[in-house]
C-alpha cells in the first residue's frame, strides 16, 4: 500500500542479505525470496508421519506484496499452504498459514504453519502441523519444527550437529573466534553458553529439537 514503507523494508532486507553470498548488487528489489529450511518431527502420537512423509528439507517462498504484508507458500508440491504475512512490532513478520497436503492425490490433510520471519528476511522458524482436523488415520496431529539453516546449530556447516559445533558456539560467544552466523539456536539474538549447552544436549539426545522462543 505505502510504497515508501515497502521500499524501506526491501532495502533493509537487501542489506541483511548482503551478509550472505547473494550478489544482488543494485537493480530492482526482489519480489520474492526462497527460504530453505529443515523440518524436524516433534510430535506424532498417532503414528502418521510416514503418511505425511515430509522431506527433511523444504523450501518456502516468501512473496513481498508491499507495505506490511507479504505471503509465504510451500513447500511445493508436497503441501499447498499459504496465507498473509503480517509485519510485527519488531520488524519481522508473523505467519499463520493454512492449506492442505495432497498425499499422492489420494487424501487431503489440513495443514497449518505458525511461525515468524525475523527482520533480516531470512531467519524463519515455526511449527508445521498436519491433520489439524483429525483427518489422519490415527486422529492426531503430526507436528514438525521448521528452521532456516542460520539457526540450525550446524555451526561449522559440515552437515551434522556434534560437540564441535557446541565448542565453536562457545568460542564465538566468548569472542575468541569470528565469522560464525548460525549458532543462535534459541533465537534470542545472542550467541552464548546457553546455545552451546543446547547443542550439547541435542548431541547427547537429551532434547530432540532446539526450543523455540
Ligand atoms: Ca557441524
Ligand atoms: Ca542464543
Amino acid at each position: 500500500m505505502n510504497r515508501r514503507i515497502a521500499m524501506a523494508i526491501i532495502l533493509v532486507l537487501l542489506a541483511a542479505g548482503a551478509t550472505g553470498n547473494a550478489g544482488a548488487a543494485g537493480g530492482d528489489p526482489p519480489a520474492e525470496k526462497q527460504l530453505d529450511a529443515t523440518m524436524t518431527l516433534v510430535s506424532d502420537p498417532g503414528g502418521d508421519a510416514g503418511l505425511i512423509a515430509m522431506p527433511a528439507e523444504l523450501s518456502l517462498l516468501f512473496e513481498f506484496q508491499g507495505g506490511a504484508v507479504g505471503a509465504l507458500s510451500g513447500p511445493h508440491p508436497v503441501v499447498s499452504v499459504g496465507g498473509n504475512v503480517i509485519k510485527d512490532g519488531e520488524g519481522g513478520w508473523s505467519l499463520l498459514l493454512g492449506g492442505a497436503a495432497d498425499r499422492f492425490g489420494i487424501m487431503f490433510v489440513d495443514a497449518i504453519f505458525d511461525g515468524r520471519l525475523l527482520a533480516n528476511g531470512q531467519t524463519l522458524y515455526g511449527v508445521y502441523r498436519f491433520g489439524t482436523e483429525g483427518e489422519l488415520p490415527g486422529g492426531q496431529e503430526v507436528v514438525y519444527q521448521v528452521r532456516t539453516a542460520d539457526i540450525g546449530g550446524d555451526v561449522d556447516k559440515n552437515g551434522r550437529i556434534d560437540a564441535i559445533d557446541a565448542l565453536l558456539a562457545l568460542q564465538f560467544g566468548a569472542g575468541l573466534i569470528e565469522g560464525i552466523d548460525n549458532a543462535d539456536v534459541n533465537i534470542d539474538g545472542d550467541v552464548t553458553a546457553v546455545d552451546a549447552a543446547l547443542i550439547l544436549q541435542l548431541v547427547a539426545g537429551r532434547i530432540d529439537v532446539f526450543p523455540l522462543p
